[in-house]
């Protein structure tokens, strides 16, 4: 399963636009895949020679046109939401837009909460034990959605979380914010860019700036272009690059590898996922018929250039069910059948 990430926020603010760049207009129907960059993986690949190297994707959709209702509709199908704000233009109000937007997700989510506890307040009435913790916990959602809030800001323990998830919130999704800057105002973003940075900050989520129109164009250009361009406005690294790797973080993910010869490639995991449930995102049999993991490091697999020298220098870590996968992890799955 792809991590879904939604391009949202105010008409007019760059969405379509930044789609556009992040799929090097490859995307139809506001729909395209996005490779992650990541240097571990190009390193890999140099030592261990593959016949196919396959970065992380992310699946990117931007709002399609529509109702207010369709749009909040829109953004509570993805995993991560990629707000993006108005920067550039006469007199750009990000903070003010991005809050109005906000708005129409914290009232979906006051609906949705408000009509579940309609009846799990029935149930409480009802001498129903189990009912007291959801009760309880959607009596504080609604109090925090009723004063404007998104859920993010909520503290939470894991249970409550996951009693509120039944309702599908969509302001306790993770988010990463765009600051959709004029040209100008780069690298920095200047005043607009610093309203977004501190909306951000209340929700402890990644803040990124870059002018939408110009990552798109760059994409356009040849690399050694590119670098000559983006040196100019004093932007040293692909915009593009930086929001995946902070939808990544926003949405609590890793990266591990698979090294062998005919591939190189790195995949996407939730943090702390235990071993037999990453290998079920290679394949879900993997997941059911899981033996044990062969686990090394990038540096190490680097320094001897495949698995099989580390496997015959015993070199490789050997992991059970209960391992819990990490980060950069390059890793060996074994399995039955
Ligand atoms: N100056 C400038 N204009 C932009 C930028 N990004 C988008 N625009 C313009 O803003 C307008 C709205 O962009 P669009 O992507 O359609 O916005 P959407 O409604 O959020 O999808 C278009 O005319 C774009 O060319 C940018 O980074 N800089
Ligand atoms: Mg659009």
């Amino acid at each position: 399963m792809p991590v879904n990430v939604a391009i949202v926020g105010p008409a007019g603010s760059g969405k379509t636009t930044l789609f556009k760049a992040l799929t090097a207009g490859r995307g139809a129907d506001g729909v395209g895949m996005v490779d992650v960059p990541d240097e571990r993986l190009q390193r890999l690949a140099e030592a261990v020679k593959p016949l196919k190297v396959t970065p992380a994707q992310v699946r990117v959709e931007d709002t399609p046109p529509g109702s207010r209702a369709q749009r909040v509709a829109f953004a509570r199908q993805a995993d991560v939401l990629v707000k993006v704000a108005r920067c550039f233009g006469p007199d750009p109000q990000p903070a003010a837009e991005l809050e109005e937007f906000a708005l129409d997700l914290v009232l979906a989510d006051l609906a949705s909460v408000e009509r579940r506890l309609e009846l799990v307040a029935k149930e409480v009435r009802a001498g129903k034990k189990d009912a007291v913790a959801e009760n309880e916990v959607l009596q504080l959602a609604k109090a925090h959605l009723d004063a404007g809030q998104s859920l993010r800001t909520l503290t939470l323990d894991r249970e409550q979380r996951e009693l509120l998830n039944g309702v599908f919130p969509v302001t306790l999704k993770p988010s990463v914010y765009v600051a959709n800057a004029a040209d100008e105002l780069l690298p920095g973003g200047g005043e607009p860019a610093t309203k977004v940075s501190r909306l951000a900050a209340v929700e402890n989520a990644p803040a990124i700036v870059l002018s939408a129109r110009l990552e798109a164009e760059l994409g356009e250009l040849e690399e050694s272009e590119q670098a000559e361009m983006r040196a100019s406005y004093g932007i040293d690294e692909s915009g593009l690059g930086r929001i995946a790797r902070a939808v990544w973080e926003a949405g609590g993910l890793i990266t591990y590898f698979t090294a062998g010869e005919p591939e190189v490639r790195a995949w996407p995991c939730e943090r702390d996922a235990l071993a037999p449930v990453a290998a079920g995102k290679i394949h879900t049999d993997f997941e059911k018929h899981f033996i044990r993991a062969e686990v090394t490091s990038v540096d190490e697999l680097v320094a001897a250039g495949s698995m099989e020298a580390l496997r015959a220098a015993g070199k490789l870590r050997i992991e059970g069910r209960e391992y819990r996968v990490k980060d950069g992890d390059v890793v060996f799955f074994r399995v039955g059948r």
